[in-house]
């Protein structure tokens, strides 16, 4: 078999995604979420000028191949933008292969290693009632884990909490800016979560974004105000690129940390890994070089009793979400996997098989991955230049968002 075509697809039904879409000599098609939140089109051009070209005339069969001669032949190595790129390719590749053995791309991965994919949904309002009641709403519909974001008073513009059923952080045009206050948040949290553990009881899973905003010692002392309430994990308490860090967060509390939404290599978690300075890895499909690279990471993290946690926000498109299902059901250190459904239009220009039921998400059991793009309906919603936001301190400097 040869690759004869690579698609590079970019459309916005509602947010905007980036697709490739490999297409072999004997029809065999496969599809790789190729979405870089608010730099979408650098990947896009990355794909379409460096990457397609040396795709044709190719075997799709040397995925590996594929991802060693994608990464050292770049010459400049990492970075998110590359990575991206050598994902859609890895998960397009891993899709043909499933389609040509006839098999769920999960079975190729080693097999099932549990009953389904537990996920967590995303509950917030704008005061502790509202949170409680969001919370009610995934407990009703089966939800066993929940995160949890609420309005801090004294901040206007907090990450992570929606209008309405759909959290769209991107906004068209350039970044909108937000106001943030450390103290604020310190002062509010504990007792959102206190009210939430209270009315719940002891058993549901429940998790917070702090969405990179703390210094370590900040860090320190919410996990410290948290540990009452038992959470699954605090994710993101403190920017990552310093691995370092998070001796200090470490040391003053048990509350589980997550991290690596924004990793895009095993090189960015190997001390937080190592020195089991996290208790989840949240690196993705999508961002971490495809099925082949994030395999290498969670293994990786196995052996230092880490567990997965992948990123799932609504930026990452059902193609991400359909390879990190079967990622997620054959690794044997799985831990969560978020979950934030897509707006219809999305799900309609790509159809997929994965199903959610009682707390968990199934793929889909057809060949290859279970998920495709509706190339005529992409084309339908052209793309819209849209930004992630920015975070300043009261006094205007530049924080983290
Ligand atoms: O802000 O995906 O845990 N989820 C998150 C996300 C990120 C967005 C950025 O594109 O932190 O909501
Ligand atoms: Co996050």
């Amino acid at each position: 078999m040869k690759i004869v075509e690579a698609r590079v697809i970019v459309t916005c039904p509602g947010r905007n995604f980036v697709t490739l879409k490999i297409v072999c000599d004997d029809g065999t098609t496969g599809v790789g979420d190729a979405t870089l939140n608010g730099r979408e089109l650098a990947v896009a051009a990355y794909l379409r000028e460096h990457v397609v070209p040396a795709l044709i005339g190719r075997d799709p069969a040397r995925i590996e191949d594929t991802w060693q001669y994608l990464y050292k032949g770049s010459y400049w190595r990492r970075g998110p933008v590359t990575m991206t790129a050598i994902a859609a390719v890895d998960t397009a590749l891993w899709d043909i292969k499933g389609k040509v053995a006839g098999l769920p791309v999960y079975q190729l991965l080693g097999g099932r290693s549990r009953s389904g994919v537990l996920v967590y949904g995303h509950a917030s309002g704008p005061d502790v009632e509202s949170v409680l009641s969001s919370v009610a709403s995934y407990v009703s519909r089966g939800y066993r884990a929940v995160r949890v974001q609420a309005v801090v008073p004294g901040i206007s513009d907090i990450y992570g909490v929606s209008a309405g059923p759909l959290y769209e952080p991107a906004t068209a045009g350039v970044a909108d800016e937000a106001v943030w206050s450390t103290p604020h948040y310190l002062a509010h949290i504990p007792a959102v979560f206190a009210a939430v553990r209270a009315e719940f009881g002891p058993t549901l899973q429940l998790l917070h974004d702090v969405h990179h905003r703390l210094t370590p010692l900040e860090a320190g002392r919410l996990g410290k105000a948290l540990e009452p309430y038992a959470l699954t994990w605090m994710e993101d308490p403190t920017p990552a690129e310093l691995q370092d860090a998070f001796r200090v967060i470490r040391q003053h509390t048990t509350t589980p940390l997550a991290v690596g939404e924004v990793f895009n290599t095993i090189w960015d978690c190997t001390q937080l890994i190592q020195e089991r300075l996290i208790d989840y890895i949240r690196t993705t499909v999508v961002h971490a070089g495809g099925i082949t690279h994030l395999r290498r990471i969670f293994d990786l993290a196995a052996l230092y009793q880490v567990r997965s946690g992948s990123h799932g926000a609504t930026d990452l498109s059902p193609v991400c979400l359909s390879a990190a299902l079967h990622l997620d059901l054959a690794i044997p250190n799985f831990g969560l996997q978020e979950y934030m459904p897509h707006t219809a239009e999305t799900d309609a220009v790509f159809p997929h098989g994965y199903r959610f039921a009682d707390g968990m998400l199934h793929p889909a059991e057809e060949p290859g991955l279970g998920v495709d793009i509706d190339e005529e309906l992409a084309a339908a919603y052209p793309y819209r230049p849209a930004a992630l936001p920015v975070n300043r301190l009261t006094d205007g400097t530049l924080h983290d968002w």
